[in-house]
């Protein structure tokens, strides 16, 4: 039944800011998949005795996969599996399995908030035993391996039946297919203040949940509706769809478009939320009102103590070096670290597992805690649900009166995508090249007081990465650019701004960071390298 199977290289097989991201075109190709699995394989080495956790979330291809990621595990060694029912799983849930069965790691079949479809894209995620996503240095490894292959091991027999719970055997590896909610469902009650929640929609709190279509539905439904009680419907969109039934499973303003016009129009209710694609991300809304992922996890940091698992205490924050500024004002206010690390939740966990931090995020809708080791989408959500539970606040009035204490920092992204990688490159290269030259510059009011790459040095394991650039100016107003690994075409420049205000609470964003919007332009010469001249999503 063992078959050897002889294979030639890829050579587009390294991983970006989160695993293997390629458009499913690619990723269909015949022997695309095998080889990048046999080739993290080879690079584990001896798999004996090995557990891993495996799932998806549902997008076109999952099932696919899986069943050869499966047929190959049992060909190579591995001991267990045990597999989200119809190959399904969420990056948190999955993260959380590997940490209590402490496994050797976990594979998601998921691109994320990319598009799913024939013409969509695909990916894999693998996780170590950490429970987070492979460290750069292991990923280079993976890689050098992908270049390497010449053959893979897979079993050759019929597809495994994912849909009953259960324990099954393939060759000598065994199957154990377990209900993909439940230990999450766990976990959430274990950590927040689910009767006062209950209490709360018990009397009359409305919300409405937009699943995308995607993994989280199965997961917002049991715990919203049936647990939680929030009125039948608040939960839409719930079925996980190959193609994400076209939605394009990206929660902002941009691709959660109908939820946004609801939490907008005259009867909306309380509360809104949306996850992506793996269901890591969030998106928090009220009446009217959108909080931004910078600002939740201010708000969060401020909050801990009105969480049960987190009353005692936190040990620190730490926020992607993009991610505005807010965090770490209230960290410093209460006394406690915040670390600014590269794009990527990767560059989280050593902090988390020193015990550095507790809480983290990122502005692309990332947030969540040392509970495990990936940003959690229906986390961020029921910390917003308890917050308002305990304070009987709205969402907007719970960030207003934070701004009032901190500040508010006016924050917005600006992609600009489909640019030629060699050229978006260059555009990189030649501002990296001029940024010494801009200190002490001033454009209009404002004035640069620093300019350089981030380069972030690992507290723990002593490594040092670059990335992205950061022009810094006197009244603490920020430009960062860097470019995206995540993408599967092309190459995506985002310029991320921030303006800190004490007075003003309710301009609007655009506006207020129009000046510094025009000096990114300016300063990148994003014209004329991109022939644009604005971006093409702004969030
Ligand atoms: C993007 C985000 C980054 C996030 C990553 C994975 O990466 O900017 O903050 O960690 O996606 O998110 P990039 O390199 O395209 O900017 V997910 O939801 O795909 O795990
Ligand atoms: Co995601």
């Amino acid at each position: 039944m063992l078959k050897i199977v002889p294979t030639t290289p890829y050579t587009d097989q390294k991983m970006g800011t989160a695993g293997l991201r390629r458009k499913s075109k690619v990723v269909t190709q015949p022997n695309y998949i095998e080889n990048f699995l046999q080739s993290i394989f080879n690079t584990i080495g001896d798999l004996s005795g090995h557990t891993y956790i495996v799932g998806g979330d549902g997008r076109f291809y999952n099932d696919v996969a899986i069943q050869k990621f499966i047929k190959m595990a049992a060909a190579n060694g591995i001991h267990k599996l045990i597999i989200g029912q119809n190959g399904l799983l969420s990056t948190p849930a999955s993260s959380n399995l590997i940490l209590k069965n402490k496994t050797d790691g976990g594979f998601v079949f998921s691109a994320s908030h990319n598009p799913g479809g024939k013409n969509g894209d695909f990916g894999v995620k693998y996780a170590t035993a950490s429970g987070g996503q492979a460290p750069s240095s292991i990923s280079d490894k993976i890689y050098q391996n992908t270049l390497n292959i010449t053959e893979y091991k897979i079993m050759d027999v019929s597809d495994i039946d994912l849909s009953k719970i259960g324990t099954q055997k393939l060759g000598n590896m065994i199957i154990e297919i377990i209900d993909p909610v439940t230990e999450y469902v766990e976990m959430m009650q274990n950590i927040f203040d689910f009767s006062a929640i209950k209490k709360l929609f018990a009397g009359g709190f409305t919300m409405r949940y937009d699943a995308m279509n995607a993994v989280t539905g199965p997961y917002a439904l049991r715990i919203f509706e049936e647990i939680l009680g929030a009125p039948k419907g608040s939960v839409v969109n719930y079925h996980p769809l190959p193609d994400f039934g076209g939605l394009h499973p990206d929660p902002n303003l941009v691709y959660a478009k109908d939820l946004v016009d609801i939490m907008y129009s005259d009867n909306a209710p309380d509360f809104g939320a949306a996850n992506d694609g793996d269901g890591d991300r969030n998106m928090i809304l009220g009446k009217k009102f959108f909080v931004t992922p910078s600002d939740s996890l201010a708000v969060i940091t401020d909050n801990y103590a009105l969480i049960p698992a987190y009353k005692n205490g936190i040990y620190g924050v730490a926020k992607s070096a993009a991610t505005s500024t807010a965090v770490c004002r209230v960290a410093q206010s209460k006394n406690l670290p915040c670390y600014a690390v590269p794009t990527g939740w990767k560059y989280f966990v050593n902090l988390m597992d020193s015990k550095r931090i507790t809480f983290c995020g990122e502005e692309s809708f990332g947030t969540g805690s040392s509970h495990i080791r990936e940003k959690d989408g229906i986390w961020a959500v029921l910390f917003w649900l308890n917050i308002i539970a305990a304070t009987g606040q709205s969402v907007e009035e719970i960030t207003l009166e934070h701004w009032k204490k901190y500040g508010r920092s006016y924050y917005m992204r600006f992609d600009f995508e489909g640019i030629n990688t060699d050229i978006a490159d260059k555009l990189m290269s030649n501002l990296e090249h001029k940024l010494p030259s801009l200190i002490g510059q001033t454009f209009s009011e404002y004035t640069i007081s620093q300019a350089a790459p981030f380069v972030y040095n690992d507290p723990v394991d002593n490594s040092s990465t670059k990335n992205g650039l950061v022009i810094d100016f006197t009244k603490g107003e920020k430009i960062t650019f860097r470019l995206s690994g995540t993408g599967s075409s092309g190459a995506t420049l985002r310029v991320y701004i921030e303006r800190l205000d004490y007075h003003n609470f309710y301009d609007n964003p655009q506006q207020t960071l129009k000046g510094l919007f025009d000096i990114a332009m300016e300063i990148a010469e994003i014209t004329k390298y991109t022939g644009k001249i604005e971006a093409d999503v702004n969030t």
